[in-house]
């Protein structure tokens, strides 16, 4: 295959990754990153102790360069999230910022430090469009997070194919804070603008004020969630500076979960500027998006990018030929940016797909007559989007269970103004006396799975809603 990066090819000194005040050139990026692909060399696969930081973004080039499939670590995981990715992926190595701490249940692996100053030469590596390049790994409705594998060819496809909906080339700037360890920030966020031969500059953390900075200092483009573009519409009235910086952008673009269309039009009010929608998934990266060249509709998150087939289907399989705006169907897709496998679990990969190879997404959605997708649900409810971050209950239900002041647990998503959703967890304490207050049960989430996936809300009650069968259940959940 031709290499993922042609800008690392001869690489110049026009810049290439800037997080805070440290920055790398494409050569200098070229030189760090084959000094470390020798290190990489001869493995299946290595983690990456996914920092915001240009270590990672080092790390990932390099073992790309390697051929070697790259595990994206959060590094805010904790031990039962991080003992099974570490468990099922079997990674050689983890490759870390000089200096950063690593938990003890990386402590096994041989660590290298990623120096973003080495300087070393590219070494011919075969390597095949199939060959996988990373494994992100991603929650269920139920049971641990899987793996999805994204081989080289599905990571060129959708990068390309992006470049191609959002005029997207080697002379934009793009701006994020989004973190390093998903698709959305890593694939998108940073691997994108290396592939075109651009520049990321990373806010190490999201804040308006960052964005702001940036594109008034020449960045062009915007990604983000949801959830950073409700801040960016909450902040508008008192901050004209800002409203002034994002219609200076050339594109503004959101995705991960649905921006409600009342923050579109408050954006699109103050700045001028609509914000354009794209939708993905870890296993698929980019399906479809409002094109640069396109009508912005608020709401929708637009056509099929290039080389997606994307149909509607009823419940039972049948696919829907409408186009009126109200018939709803699940989305399946087929297409070169799809994911070969969940790692480990052909059980899972068969379940994931049609017989006939469509993927199935699990989004709900009605398709406008001239073609523009609009998602309307998801067909599990035990899948929770917060902050962009998908969730499963099944996940959450576990890790409560495993608290001592737990009897019984079940976890819903319900609306949350800032984050699209929030997660509730309704409990049964073993001691009605003493139930498990708030604090408690989302600190004892966020250090055995992630912070992201703590509960924002607990209800105590005295049973869980249960139908005949034993099972409970959670549409009877309500408060009042
Ligand atoms: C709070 N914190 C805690 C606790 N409570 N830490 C440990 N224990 C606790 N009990 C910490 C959090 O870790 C966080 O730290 C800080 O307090 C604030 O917490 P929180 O309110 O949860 O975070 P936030 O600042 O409100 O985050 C909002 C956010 C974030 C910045 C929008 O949700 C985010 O980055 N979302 C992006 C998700 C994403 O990239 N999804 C893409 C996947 P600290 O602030 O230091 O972290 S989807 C995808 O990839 C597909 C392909 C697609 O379509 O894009
Ligand atoms: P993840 O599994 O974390 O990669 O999240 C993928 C899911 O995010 C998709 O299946 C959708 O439910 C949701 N999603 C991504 N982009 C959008 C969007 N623009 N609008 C609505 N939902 C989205």
């Amino acid at each position: 295959m031709s290499t993922l990066f042609p800008a690392l090819t001869n690489p110049g000194e026009q810049p290439a990754l800037r997080f805070g005040d440290r920055s790398l050139t494409y050569a200098e990026l070229g030189a760090a990153a084959d000094a470390l692909a020798v290190r990489c060399a001869g493995s299946d696969r290595v983690a990456v102790w996914a920092t915001n930081s240009l270590e990672t973004a080092v790390a990932v080039v390099a073992a790309l360069r390697a051929g070697v499939a790259a595990v994206p670590l959060n590094p805010k995981s904790g031990d039962k999230e991080l003992g099974h990715i570490l468990a099922d992926s079997a990674p050689a190595l983890v490759l870390a910022a000089p200096g950063d701490e690593l938990p003890s249940a990386l402590r096994h692996l041989e660590r290298v430090d990623v120096d973003v100053h080495a300087v070393g030469t590219a070494t011919d590596v075969q390597v095949s469009d199939e060959d996988p390049a990373l494994v992100v790994y991603t929650s269920g409705t139920t049971g641990p997070p899987k793996g999805a594998v994204l081989p080289r060819r599905a990571i060129a496809t959708t990068l390309d194919a992006l470049a191609d909906a959002w005029q997207w080339t080697g002379e934009d700037v793009l701006v994020h804070g989004l973190p390093l360890f998903h698709v959305h920030g890593l694939v998108l966020g940073i691997l994108g603008p290396l592939r075109r031969g651009g520049s990321v500059r990373h806010l190490g953390r999201f804040s308006t004020e960052g964005v702001a900075r940036e594109l008034n200092d020449g960045a062009t483009m915007l990604f983000g969630v949801p959830t950073m573009y409700h801040r960016i519409a909450e902040t508008l009235p008192d901050d004209p500076g800002l409203a002034k910086s994002l219609a200076r952008a050339r594109l503004l673009v959101s995705g991960s979960a649905a921006l409600p269309v009342h923050d579109h039009e408050r954006i699109a009010s103050a700045t001028g500027r609509r914000v354009i929608e794209r939708y993905g998934m870890t296993e698929t990266l980019m399906n479809t998006s409002v094109r640069a060249d396109g009508e912005p509709r608020a709401g929708t998150v637009g056509v099929p990018l290039p080389g997606v087939d994307l149909r509607l289907v009823e419940e039972d399989g049948t696919p829907l030929p409408e186009y009126d705006g109200e018939s709803v169907g699940e989305i399946q897709v087929r297409g070169p940016n799809l994911f070969t496998e969940y790692l480990n679990r052909p059980d899972a990969t068969a379940a994931a797909f049609t017989a006939d190879g469509w993927f199935r997404t699990g989004d709900m959605a009605v398709r406008d007559p001239d073609g523009y997708l609009r998602i309307v649900g998801r067909k599990a409810t035990d899948l929770i989007k917060s902050g962009g971050y998908k969730i499963g209950a099944g996940e959450i239900e576990n890790a409560l269970l495993e608290h001592p002041g737990v009897r019984e647990a079940a976890v819903t998503g319900e609306p949350d103004p800032d984050l699209g959703e929030r997660i509730v967890a309704w409990i049964v304490p073993a001691d009605p006396q003493s139930p498990p207050e708030l604090a408690e049960l989302a600190d004892h989430v966020a250090s055995r799975l992630a912070p992201h996936k703590r509960p924002r809300v607990v209800h105590h009650l005295t049973a869980l809603p249960r139908n005949d069968m034993g099972k409970i259940l959670k549409r009877a959940l309500t408060h009042d």
